[in-house]
């Protein structure tokens, strides 16, 4: 192959990782949170045998409100716990239960019911 040729070989083969990478791996990696007004990131998140959605996207840096509406009644998932930030909170049925922290350094951070069995992940990039 000639130098022009293996360079839109090499191009063609960036397109294609970067396509796939656009509109599938990325699509994996959860839901971005909303820059609102309040300067915070915030997302919603419906507890129902487990979390909805389970994976957000944030940036570091800026803080961060998590907002869980828990709607069932099974003890499991009445409680949920962010270790990453220190955080954790009750969830009672019905209410909307506001979770704020501050992301400081890119990573995956988990987040869980009490016992581990509801489990989340916040991204933050
Ligand atoms: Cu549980």
């Amino acid at each position: 192959m000639s130098a022009d040729q293996i360079a839109v070989t090499l191009g063609a083969a960036v397109l294609i990782a970067a396509i796939v990478w656009f509109f599938w791996l990325k699509r994996e990696d959860g839901v971005p949170a909303t820059v609102t007004s309040s300067g915070y990131q915030e997302a919603t998140i419906l507890v129902k045998g487990g979390y909805t959605p389970a994976t957000i996207r944030v940036k570091a840096g800026t803080p961060v409100r998590l907002t869980f509406r828990r709607e069932e009644t099974a003890a499991c998932s009445d409680q949920v716990v962010l270790d990453a930030f220190g955080k954790h909170a009750d969830l009672p049925e019905g209410q909307l239960v506001p979770v704020e922290f501050l992301p400081k350094e890119p990573g995956r951070y988990p987040f869980t019911c009490s016992m581990g069995m509801f489990r989340g992940t916040v991204v933050v990039s």
